[in-house]
């Protein structure tokens, strides 16, 4: 018999999405099917489709407006429109996805086909920063996945099954389409990040297990809201600045959370969108922004608050929620709470 041996082919040990995946579960849950290695599949396919449109969206007329709002009184991009249906249609066909929930969507979306045994939910934002997209700047895709109770009678409302806190989370990521195309995942044993070969068409290692780092140095917040700000965030703030930390701080705001988010985690900081006068409960959506992201920082080793609670622990009671959000690393989150608690 001939064993190959692909160290001694002198070829990279390219270890894909996929591989990383069944290896994880392979060793933590070796009862688990391979179900969910296919719907994640779905997923980065879905990005797949949606790395492509982004790249030559200046060249195919998807640029601008779709002339409609979502159900949030924002105007959809058409790019808004077409990442949706990717997922959707990607996501909907894997057999074992029941209930997809989407920024852009009013009410849960049900498959029928899959509606009594289907074991998971998916919940997801499918082009973040979309408004930054006509001038060339880094957008993403964030999801959520979560576990469902098989609904024999097919009669449960679906909201149910979308409405968990996000501390039931079994999954989460985000795909940013940046300067090249990453995907950032955990399904709760640390974080993982994965580049997009454009010439192999496959998600690669690149960033095997990724720490937020203890603190970092800069502060990521929309500083035009600033005067609007409660005094917590305006004083957190204004510490920072003047080196009461013992550190001295930059700032950094792409309006991208995906992009803004990703930034934090690899070089540590911290990253603010606190309640405004123009969004009183925050801006982001608590289920498909701050749940993913909450539970990425904490596997990374950093911390996600509303400005009081843990993000994970607080329960959701609607579809699109809006949440403030203070996430980033151990060192700038405690200096956050300390300053909240006096
Ligand atoms: P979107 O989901 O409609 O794209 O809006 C969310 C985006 C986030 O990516 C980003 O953090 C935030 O809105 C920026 O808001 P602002 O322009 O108010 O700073
Ligand atoms: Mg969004």
């Amino acid at each position: 018999m001939r064993e190959v041996n692909l160290l001694l082919m002198n070829m990279p040990a390219f270890m894909t999405v996929e591989q990383h995946i069944l290896e994880e579960q392979r060793r933590n849950h070796p009862e688990a099917s391979g179900e969910f290695s296919w719907l994640l599949s779905g997923i980065t396919l879905a990005s797949k489709i949606v790395a492509a449109m982004v790249r030559r969206a200046g060249l195919t007329n998807v640029l601008g407006t779709a002339g409609q709002q979502n159900v949030q009184g924002e105007t959809q991009q058409k790019l808004d429109v077409l990442a949706n249906q990717a997922l959707l249609d990607c996501l909907g066909r894997r057999g074992n996805v029941a209930v997809m929930a989407s920024e852009e969507d009013a009410e849960p979306i049900v498959v029928p086909r899959d509606r009594k045994n289907g074991k998971h939910v998916v919940v997801f934002d499918p082009l973040d920063g979309s408004s930054n997209i006509d001038v060339n700047v880094s957008v993403g895709t964030i999801f959520s996945i979560l576990r469902r109770d098989p609904d024999p009678t097919e009669t449960r409302d679906p909201l149910v099954d979308v409405l968990q806190p996000g501390s039931k989370q079994i999954a989460a990521g985000y795909v940013v389409y940046g300067s090249s195309t990453m995907l950032v995942y955990t399904a709760g044993n640390g974080v993982a990040g994965f580049t997009l070969d454009p010439a192999v068409g496959a998600y690669i290692i690149s960033h095997p297990r990724i720490r937020m780092p203890e603190h970092g140095n800069l502060y990521s917040v929309n500083e035009a809201n600033a005067d609007t700000f409660p005094e917590t965030y305006r004083t957190y703030l204004a510490r920072l600045r003047s080196g009461d930390t013992g550190r001295a701080y930059s700032s950094r705001y792409i309006g991208s959370l995906v992009a803004d988010f990703h930034r934090t985690l690899l070089k540590g900081g911290v990253f603010l969108y606190p309640p405004t006068r123009a969004n009183p409960k925050g801006k982001l959506r608590l289920l498909y922004e701050a749940n993913p992201i909450a539970f990425l920082a904490e596997q990374a080793g950093g911390l996600a608050t509303d400005g009081k609670n843990r993000i994970l622990d607080v329960q959701p009671t609607s579809l699109h929620q809006r949440t403030p959000l203070v996430v980033g690393s151990k060192a700038e989150m405690e200096f956050f709470n300390k300053q909240e608690e006096s």
